[in-house]
């Protein structure tokens, strides 16, 4: 795990705070109440991670590269502070699964809005215990910890908030177009670029959820059971992204609408019926019962997906399966 260090925090804070020219020394001084001596010694340890800084005694001192993993208290540093999500931020080189972490996280009374991010998982897992593919160096994998003031029967609408804001932060970052697939997938061009798993906690006396995000950032090959299905940004963009500057757009976009999911819910699930891949076509969706083809109606309230089959005129309500387009429906 990487330690957290409050000077870190506020020496990087005010370095990537817009100002009318680089901070003097001095003025970084006054800023963070530091000493020049601990700014200095900061900013050599912060060097040893892998950021550089321009030093300049009448221009000032300013970031000249990050590192292009994950560093805690560079992602505080980077979101505004108002935020909720990620007011805590743990990150790490390697986990069986981060929501795993953040289950074990929650038990030991973490705050609302805790995320942990990872660099590997060993064991990173998808829904019905699905193997999720996370090689390190390359993606995104996390998850974020939310004592939600909504009863617990509403609590998968954090699923579809979750995928309204990676589609924003897509759109806000590279002019993305990304779709929801129900119930959890983000599909960019018909492939997979990205998955979310709602995990919670309800017989605790302080009951909390789980939201894991996995997105494909910079991996170009993938192993050959994924190879026609999945896809990431840098395939899609053609050229690699930061994940940084992604992780930061993305909790910004996870605060503002998990914040909306808390207060119209409602709202949520209409806006994730518009963004729901297939809406309006013949669809085949596997459910634990069986098979069910039809036409996508859309979301029920409680973001049931609501299937037209020719046996009935009212659509088939869905709760879990996977959906996938049927060409030759007659
Ligand atoms: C999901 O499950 O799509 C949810 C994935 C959530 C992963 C995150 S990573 C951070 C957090 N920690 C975890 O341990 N998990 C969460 P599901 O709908 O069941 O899809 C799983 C299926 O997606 C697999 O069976 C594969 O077919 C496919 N898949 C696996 N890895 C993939 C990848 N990296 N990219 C695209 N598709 C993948």
């Amino acid at each position: 795990m990487s330690t957290s260090s409050e000077q870190d925090f506020l020496i990087l804070q005010q370095l990537r705070s817009p100002h009318p020219h680089p901070l003097s020394l001095p003025e970084l001084t006054e800023a963070t109440g530091l000493s020049p001596e601990t700014i200095q010694q900061t900013l050599l340890s912060l060097e040893e991670s892998g950021f550089q800084f321009a030093q300049h005694p009448h221009q000032g001192i300013s970031i000249l590269k990050s590192p292009v993993q994950l560093i805690a208290d560079d992602l505080r540093a980077r979101l505004p502070d108002h935020l909720i999500i990620g007011k805590r931020i743990l990150t790490f080189q390697k986990t069986e699964s981060t929501n795993t972490l953040a289950l074990k996280l929650g038990k030991h009374d973490a705050p609302h809005g805790t995320c942990v991010f990872a660099d590997a998982q060993t064991s990173g897992r998808g829904r019905l215990a699905r193997k999720w593919h996370s090689p390190a160096g390359t993606n995104l994998y996390f998850s974020i910890l939310l004592r939600p003031s909504l009863p617990s029967s509403q609590w998968a609408t954090f699923a579809f908030s979750s995928a309204l804001a990676i589609c924003q932060a897509l759109q806000n970052c590279f002019s993305l177009p990304s779709y929801l697939k129900w119930p959890n997938d983000i599909i960019i061009r018909n492939k997979k670029s990205g998955g979310i798993l709602l995990e919670s906690s309800l017989s605790t006396t302080s009951p909390f959820l789980v939201v894991g995000i996995g997105i494909n950032v910079n991996q170009t090959e993938f192993p050959d059971e994924l190879k026609d299905i999945a896809t990431s940004l840098q395939i899609e963009l053609q050229s690699p992204v930061s994940r940084p500057e992604l992780a930061t757009e993305l909790l910004i976009q996870l605060d503002r609408f998990f914040l909306e999911t808390e207060q119209e819910p409602e709202s949520i699930i209409r806006k994730a019926e518009a963004k729901n891949l297939h809406l309006n076509q013949f669809t085949q969706v596997k459910t634990p019962e069986g098979i069910v083809s039809g036409i996508m109606r859309g979301l029920d309230t409680d973001g049931a997906l609501l299937i037209l089959t020719s046996h009935s005129s009212t659509p088939q309500r869905i709760t879990s399966g996977d959906v996938s387009l049927l060409t030759n429906f007659h």
